[in-house]
Order: structure tokens, then C-alpha cells, then sequence
């Protein structure tokens, strides 16, 4: 197990508001493309989720008496501009004052995204990120919370730009729920890429004090068994994952061999992408400009080659053994014989991470220092009864080993300087609702009360070495 962490290490925990906050309906808050869709869909509620607009004391308490010294927070866009732009709304924005205020007075560092899969339902019935109009109306957004809230030093864009791009319109279990959308699916990640430069230029241009970046999620996607067409396919999915949006990002242009891979998977799947006149030379400039760089790293796929139709089934239940994914003229998504798996059929292999963050820093220079911004393991925690410590070696050995793997990159000169374990407490699964626990801390849905866990004592013991 690995024994210390490095002097000045930043040992965090992860949140999202609509993933934390509940309180969906008070204080002018405006609706996200969730609430509806949720109520349709009658399976559960963000409401009350972990009563983080609330509790939030009590959980910042307890980040702080089990030796965190970082979280990652996001803010509501709907709590500050109810319908996306307009009026700012008073209540929202002192809402995040006070966990701001909060967070510092304990000596916690806020990470604090603008954007984590919550759009304003207003700008997504409009469209969403397909909508040029909808990045306007964000960089107003952003601009109005790097002046508002200048007490935040550390700033990102947007969350898992793929995540969403891919939710929407590949897998369909994110509203609207399209399959294989493949020509949503290219233009959402370009405009969300737009999105987040533009922020960044208007930052720079304005002076404002403190970091900014992005966060990816990058899932390495590795050819099984090894043959030249699994290879080839394992390029496509990952250009479509990976490559095309940490070029957009970091060089400022998407390279002619990553061009070369998405024009094949559109060809192969109709599909277009439109940029249009002035767009690169947005990213471009944007390119050398962010601070640092956000990676979010949960899993790899294995991938042999797919000539056949699309079609997917996702495991939203947690039901091992239920998903499956196949990509026309892109690839199918195969199971590694020797490579555990969660009960959602994640793959469990730290390896992953090693390998992207020294590809990240090898390939891409310009993101400079690196955090891992999530990482966890999803789980069917039991409840032992209140006051009761609950047993997640599980979780504990997961996250060892990905810390180790991070060690080990940094050993080998990556610049990597953070860990945000996701979660910091249990709390809303987007497609999976609240039996995929996460965190550190239990909550117990029905009264809201937090339980410990195993983790969060290893958590600690492990951060006592940043104070020895
Ligand atoms: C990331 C998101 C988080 C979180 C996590 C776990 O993609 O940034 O919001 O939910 O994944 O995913 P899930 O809840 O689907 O298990």
C-alpha cells in the first residue's frame, strides 16, 4: 500500500451540484435539463440527493477532520441565472458565498467547475451545446463568476466534455437520449471545446487572479486481443474519446492524423462536422493559456473490430454483465478475460491512468500541471446502522492502486500535483440513481445522516503524511 503522499500534495474530494446540492426548487432556482426528464422517468428524484445546499457545513467538517485538504464543487448555472441569462439571481449567488466562505475558513480549497452536466433547461431545449447562441450565453456566465467570485483561485470550464457529447447522443442514457447520433455527437464536443476557450481568453484578457483549465475524462481504449484491425478500431474509438478533444484543447488545432480517424468514423456513420470561420483560431489561442488540466480517469475499454449496426445496452442498475457496445465501423466494446470489473461493468485497471498521464504529458506539453480531478469506485455499500464504520476494502484497494499508479507516473517526471477521490460523500448518480456509492462518507437517503467509512480512514491516515 502506498505509505506517503508528496509535500504539497493536494488530497481532495469531489462533488457536482446536481449531484449533491437537492434543494432543486428553492431560492429561484431554474430548472436543468434533469428535473423534467427525471420526473418522466419516475425511477428517482434529485431531491433531496445528499442535502449538500444545506449540510454542506457538516460536510466540509468532515473533509476537514479526515485530512482533505481540497474539494471540487460545481456551481449551479440555474441558481445564478435561472433561465441560462438575464438577471442574476441574489440567493443563489450568496448560496455560494457562504460554501465558498465555508470551505476556506476550514482550510479546504475550492476546485470549482462552471459546467458539470447541468445545462439550463431553457438553452437545452434549445438546442444545448448544438446551439452557437447557448456559448455565448455561457461565456456571460462564466464572466459574471470570475468577477463575483473572486474568493476562488482555482477554476474549471467545464466537466467531461466527452461525457456529455457522448451521453446525449452516442450511449442515450442522458436526455434527450439519441443513439448514435454520431454528427450531434462530433459538433457538441467542438462547441463545447469553443465554449471552454473562449472562457479561458476572456480570463486571460481580463486579468482575472487565480487558475484555469478543463476537466476530460479519458478513457484509454486498448485493442483485445492485439491484431491490426482491433488496433486500428482502438484508434477510431480513440479519437472519438480522447484525441480529438485534447488537441482541440492543447494544441489549438485537431492534427491531420486525428482528422484522418474522425473522418473515417464519420464517413462510416454519414455523419458531418461543421467548423466554422475564426473557431480554430479560438482554440489556438486558448491552447497555451490554461493553467493546468483536470483529468477525470475511471476505466479503459477493450476493443476488437465491428463492421455490424450500432446498438448498445447500458448498465444503469448495477446488474453485472448487462452492457454492451457496439460501434458501426468504429468497434465493440470486449471483455478482457483478466481484467476485473464493477457490478456496472466498469473495468478495474489502474494501469490506465499510468498510461494516459504520461501520454498526456509526452503528447501534450501545453496542459501543464496535472490533477486527477475523480477517480473512485462505484459500490453497493451496506449499511451497518448508525454510528457504525462500513467495510469498503473494496474501494480502499482501488483507490490505493490508482494512487500508486499516479506515484508512479510522477516518479517519472509527470508533473501530476493532485488527487480528488469522487466521491467526497454519497450522493446522485446521473443514469444510476443512489444505490452507485462513491464516497468517502455514507449517506443514509432517508435522514440524511452521514456514516463512515473504512476509506475515509485510510483517507486520513494517508493525508497525515502531508503535515509529517
Ligand atoms: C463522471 C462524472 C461524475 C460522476 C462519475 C461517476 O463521469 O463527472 O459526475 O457521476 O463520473 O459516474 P456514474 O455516476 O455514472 O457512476
Amino acid at each position: 500500500r502506498v505509505q506517503s503522499l508528496p509535500k504539497g500534495f493536494v488530497w481532495g474530494g469531489a462533488t457536482a451540484a446536481y449531484q449533491v446540492e437537492g434543494a432543486t426548487k428553492v431560492d429561484g432556482k431554474g430548472k436543468t435539463m434533469w428535473d423534467d426528464y427525471l420526473k418522466a422517468q419516475g425511477r428517482f428524484s434529485p431531491d433531496p440527493a445528499s442535502d449538500f445546499y444545506h449540510l454542506y457545513p457538516e460536510d466540509i467538517e468532515l473533509a476537514k477532520l479526515y485530512g482533505l485538504n481540497a474539494i471540487r464543487v460545481s456551481i449551479a448555472w440555474t441558481r445564478i441565472f435561472p433561465k441560462g441569462y438575464g438577471e442574476p439571481n441574489p440567493a443563489g449567488v450568496a448560496y455560494y458565498h457562504r460554501l465558498f466562505k465555508c470551505c476556506l475558513d476550514n482550510g479546504i480549497t475550492p476546485y470549482v467547475s462552471l459546467h458539470h452536466f447541468d445545462s439550463p433547461k431553457t438553452l437545452f431545449d434549445d438546442g444545448d451545446w448544438l446551439n452557437r447562441k447557448n456559448i455565448d450565453y455561457f461565456v456571460d456566465y462564466a464572466d459574471f463568476c470570475f468577477k463575483e467570485f473572486s474568493e476562488v483561485k482555482n477554476w474549471f470550464t467545464i466537466n467531461e466534455l466527452i461525457s456529455l457529447a457522448f451521453s446525449q447522443y452516442i450511449q442515450g442514457n442522458f436526455p434527450p437520449n439519441h443513439h448514435f447520433d454520431v454528427t450531434s455527437g462530433i459538433q457538441a464536443q467542438h462547441n463545447e471545446l469553443l465554449a471552454h476557450a473562449r472562457a479561458v481568453n476572456l480570463f486571460k484578457e481580463k486579468g482575472y487572479q487565480g487558475r484555469i483549465g478543463l476537466i476530460h475524462v479519458l478513457q484509454p481504449v486498448y485493442p483485445y486481443p492485439d491484431t491490426p484491425a482491433n488496433e486500428h478500431a482502438a484508434a477510431l474509438e480513440d479519437a472519438f474519446m480522447n484525441r480529438f478533444l485534447l488537441d482541440g484543447t492543447f494544441k489549438g488545432e485537431y492534427t491531420p492524423e486525428t482528422m484522418a480517424l474522425i473522418n473515417e468514423l464519420l464517413e462510416a456513420n454519414d455523419a458531418k462536422l461543421k467548423i466554422e470561420p475564426g473557431d480554430m483560431d479560438i482554440l489556438k489561442k486558448a491552447s497555451t493559456q490554461n493553467d493546468y488540466f483536470g483529468m477525470n480517469y475511471y476505466q479503459p475499454s477493450f476493443v476488437a473490430a465491428y463492421e455490424g449496426e450500432s446498438t448498445n445496452s447500458f448498465n444503469g442498475t448495477g446488474e453485472k454483465g448487462t452492457s454492451s457496445f457496439k460501434f458501426q465501423g468504429v468497434g465493440q466494446h470486449v471483455k478482457k478475460p483478466d481484467v476485473p470489473t464493477t457490478d456496472w461493468d466498469w473495468n478495474i485497471y489502474p494501469a490506465g491512468m499510468y498510461d494516459m498521464l504520461k501520454r498526456v504529458a509526452m503528447e501534450y506539453p501545453n496542459s501543464k500541471t496535472i490533477y486527477i480531478t475523480e477517480n473512485g469506485l462505484g459500490y453497493k455499500d451496506k449499511y451497518e446502522g448508525i454510528g457504525q464504520l462500513i467495510d469498503d476494502e473494496k474501494r480502499i484497494d482501488f483507490i490505493d492502486q490508482h494512487v500508486e499508479a499516479l506515484l508512479k507516473a510522477r516518479s517519472e517526471g509527470v508533473d501530476v500535483q493532485g488527487y480528488f477521490v469522487w466521491s467526497l460523500q454519497d450522493q446522485f448518480s446521473w443514469a444510476n440513481g443512489y444505490n452507485k456509492r462513491y464516497g468517502l462518507f455514507y449517506v443514509n437517503f432517508e435522514t440524511q445522516a452521514r456514516e463512515i467509512k473504512k476509506s475515509a480512514l485510510w483517507f486520513k491516515e494517508l493525508g497525515q503524511t502531508l503535515k509529517d
